[in-house]
């Protein structure tokens, strides 16, 4: 599989911030992103009742606006959608919540820019301890069984999928059908399935996580909502693959337009 970034002297690499009520933790997470290594950012706040707007205006950062809450999936398909129409050739999903290092960012970057990988994940299980960095017990096990699962279906052995620092090359995102994707947090793992399905290479590397309130907003019922839609969506892949119910999310669609060299 080859990307449109390989090879090319000049590579556009755009930040993509979905973001919800994220005021207390956004100018923090865009001062420590290293400019040098990022052409735009873009926020697409979704909904927010507090004062996100205000603050991604005075950063002057590129901002779109979902006029109602749709949700971490909704707002992401907004996100790749600008971000491909900017003329992205990399595009890193960073959360404006402070919870990954975005000091980070040239680590996820390289491997895509050197050609290596199509995705890559911000792993917080390569190194270090996550309970002791502050991951609740019952998230911890939870990340542990859905990583095992998610392995054994896909025929991988990712160190975790449910990290939200990733980063995509611009084929992916054009051949990804990420817009028939759900509006809600299995939109990552969709993505993944459907980046493994369609042949994408995933690479990983380490990163560290912060857990403080403003970090993490999904209650413990979410997160048993989120595991058993992870489950569906595995069941959903499994009959697709085996040719028993055909599933639109997991076709292959070819790029429907591409820029001119
Ligand atoms: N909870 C939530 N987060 C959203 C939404 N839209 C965008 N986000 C962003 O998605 C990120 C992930 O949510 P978070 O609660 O931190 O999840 P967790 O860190 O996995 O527990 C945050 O940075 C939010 O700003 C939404 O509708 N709901
Ligand atoms: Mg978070």
């Amino acid at each position: 599989m080859t990307t449109q970034a390989r090879g090319k002297a000049a590579c556009k690499v755009v930040v993509v911030m979905p973001a919800y009520n994220a005021a207390k933790t956004l100018r923090i997470t865009y001062d420590a992103i290293p400019k040098e290594n990022v052409d735009q950012v873009i926020l697409v706040d979704d909904g927010s009742s507090d004062d996100t707007l205000k603050i991604a205006k005075e950063l002057k950062l590129e901002v779109f606006v979902h006029a109602r809450n749709f949700g971490y999936g909704g707002n992401q398909k907004t996100c790749y959608t600008e971000a491909l129409k900017a003329g992205a050739d990399i595009i890193v999903m960073l959360h404006p919540d402070y919870q990954y290092d975005p000091t980070l960012l040239p680590n996820l970057i390289a491997p895509i820019k050197a050609g290596e990988t199509d995705v890559v994940l911000g792993s917080r299980f390569l190194r270090g301890d996550v309970m002791r960095q502050g991951m609740p017990w019952w998230k911890f096990l939870g990340n542990r069984f859905l990583t095992w699962l998610e392995n054994y279906v896909l025929g991988l052995n990712l160190a975790e999928y449910h990290t939200g620092y990733r980063a995509f090359s611009r084929t992916v995102l054009e051949e990804v059908p990420f817009l028939l994707n759900s509006d809600k947090f299995v939109f990552d793992q969709e993505m993944l399935v459907q980046a493994v399905h369609l042949g994408f290479s995933i690479k990983e590397v380490p990163v560290p996580t912060r857990y403080f309130p403003e970090a993490s907003s999904a209650s413990f019922r979410a997160s048993v909502r989120y595991g058993l839609s992870i489950v569906a969506l595995l069941a959903r892949y499994m009959l697709h693959r085996w040719a028993l119910v055909d599933q639109k999310q997991f076709q292959c669609f070819p790029a429907r337009y591409k820029r001119a060299d």
